[in-house]
């Protein structure tokens, strides 16, 4: 059985979001959408609103389970989960410059690999960041975001 985990605050899940998850379940047994929380950031929607918009954008695709990451660090839940990889989506140069030295810091840490996979084009310049402030400021985020983070955002 081969695990994969698919770590991320997804503050909120978008499009880009998920177009790796599906991937990524094409992939392995099993894809674990960790959703973590650091206790020094600040999010637009809590834990709990998090895991469930993730659940419900996610329920169409089969082999994925959804659950929080907790505190701490993603190379020692990795271990507990028992997972083989951890699968992130690269946008561009400056996500794979960041991601490299985590990745190899977390195969130190654990021996856990990190698979990356290209974004899709259709989503690279879609990030939660953008897309809140978009929201914020009375854009449409219907292009960027599943149904169910477009009725948490009121819309
Ligand atoms: N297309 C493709 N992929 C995308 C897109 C897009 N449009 N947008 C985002 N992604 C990818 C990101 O590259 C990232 O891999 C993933 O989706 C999640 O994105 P976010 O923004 O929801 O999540 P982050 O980047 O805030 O999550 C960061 C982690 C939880 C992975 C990180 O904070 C972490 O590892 N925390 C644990 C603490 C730890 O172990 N620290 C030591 C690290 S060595």
């Amino acid at each position: 059985m081969h695990r994969a985990i698919c770590p991320g605050s997804f503050d909120p899940i978008h499009h880009g979001h998920v177009e790796v998850v599906a991937r990524a379940a094409a992939l392995f047994d099993e894809v674990v959408v960790a959703v973590s929380t650091n206790p020094r950031k600040r999010y637009r929607f809590d834990e709990a609103q998090r895991l469930a918009l993730v659940e419900e954008s996610l329920a169409g695709i089969g082999g994925v389970v959804v659950e929080p990451m907790g505190q701490g660090l993603l190379a020692e839940y990795a271990a507990r989960r028992g997972a083989v990889a951890l699968v992130k989506g690269l946008r561009s140069g400056e996500d794979y410059e960041y991601e490299v030295p985590m990745a190899t810091m977390n195969r130190h840490l654990s021996g856990v690999e990190t698979v990356f996979l290209p974004g899709d084009p259709r989503f690279l310049h879609v990030s939660s960041t953008l897309v809140k402030e978009v929201q914020g400021l009375g854009g449409d985020v219907s292009p960027f975001v599943p149904e169910p983070v477009l009725r948490a955002f009121g819309g």
